[in-house]
């Protein structure tokens, strides 16, 4: 059997951890061959709850999870860390201006960053689903300078798997019929679902976008909007979803895309596409099982051109306020 691959989660006790981490512990993330070393980090006040979900993953007597810890130190729960997700964050609390919570996550993810830098294992992977999540995950990286570039990425994964599920529906076809889609920019309402180089069964995405009203008014924000839309339905912010856009995510990264399609991921920019070095933005992307690959030569035509624009500038925008404090 393999070594087992170590995993932090932050966050652990909150929703999207609780969604996650009985699912990672079964080998959906990294292989059911796979065995896993869970690591979960939590603030003091969550240590209890913590405590409560390591029992109930005992009692699911998983072949593959060779051990549960808990931590509400960052250091001793990163030590050696091959896979770090970094759910946890300080959330918007009311009366919360977006630069007080830009600043506020600026902090933890320096400090998180930083310890990542000096315990992390060689080969560590850090995927950040936390909000912020791209700023985060670039100034994560800027306090890691040991830690290459390319292993930091933010989740656009839940993103890009709502848009799939509306192209889907619009072309009345099955998921699995869809290929081509990219999520670029923020994982915000910025963010441009594109759908130009797409397929969805016989139909091309080119010859679905040319209901404009459709891609405008529908479309593009019931994708950007979702999260919106399920806290206004359900009370509460994604969960289940970001769960598994996480776990799709880390698993496509460490076992490879399958095929000529990609996939979406926020990763920091090498200068393509427009989007200047060293922003978190999202891209269209393919995994060789190590690292992230930008899917190159992509025609780029005005209409997608000014929507991807506007999302970088807000990544700008949110480094420049970050850089201000
Ligand atoms: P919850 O508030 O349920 O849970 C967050 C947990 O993180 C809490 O248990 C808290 O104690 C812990 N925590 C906070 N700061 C921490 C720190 N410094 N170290 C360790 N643990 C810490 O939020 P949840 O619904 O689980 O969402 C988590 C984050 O994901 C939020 O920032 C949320 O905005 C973000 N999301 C990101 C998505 C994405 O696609 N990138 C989609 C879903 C979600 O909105």
């Amino acid at each position: 059997t393999k070594p087992p691959v170590t995993v932090t989660v932050t966050g652990a006790a909150g929703t999207i951890g609780y969604a996650a981490l009985f699912r990672v512990a079964a080998g959906a993330m990294l292989g059911r061959d796979q065995p896993v070393h869970l690591r979960l980090l939590e603030l003091p006040a969550a240590l209890g709850a913590a405590e409560g979900i390591a029992m109930e993953l005992d009692d699911c007597a998983l072949p593959q999870l060779a051990s549960v810890e808990i931590f509400d130190d960052p250091r001793a729960a990163f030590d050696g860390v091959q896979q770090a997700l970094l759910i946890g964050a300080k959330p918007r609390t009311k009366g919360m201006e977006r630069a007080d919570l830009l600043s506020a996550n600026a902090s933890v993810f320096s400090a998180q960053g930083k310890v990542l830098g000096e315990v992390a294992a060689d080969d560590v992977r850090i995927t950040v689903v936390g909000n912020p999540a791209n700023t985060n995950a670039a100034i994560a990286a800027r306090n890691a300078p040991d830690i290459p570039r390319e292993r930091f990425s933010a989740l656009t994964r839940l993103d890009h798997n709502r848009a799939i599920a509306q192209l889907a529906g619009r072309a009345e076809v099955p998921v699995t019929a869809i290929s081509g889609i990219t999520i670029w920019g923020n994982h915000s309402a910025t963010q441009y679902p594109d759908i130009f180089h797409a397929r969805a069964g016989e139909l091309t995405g080119a010859a679905l976008a040319a209901d404009r009203d459709w891609l405008v008014d529908d479309f593009i924000p019931t994708v950007a909007q979702r999260g919106s839309a399920i806290i206004a339905a359900r009370g509460a912010s994604s969960a289940a979803s970001a769960a598994n856009g996480t776990i799709d995510h880390v698993r496509d990264w460490a076992l490879g895309t399958a095929g000529d399609s990609w996939t979406s991921a926020a990763i920091v920019s090498p200068g393509v596409y427009g989007v200047p070095e060293g922003l978190v933005c999202s891209f269209p992307v393919r995994s060789d099982g190590t690292d992230w690959q930008i899917v190159e030569g992509l025609e780029i035509n005005e209409f997608s051109r000014a929507r991807i624009d506007a999302s970088v500038a807000e990544l700008q925008a949110e480094i420049a306020a970050v850089d201000a404090l």
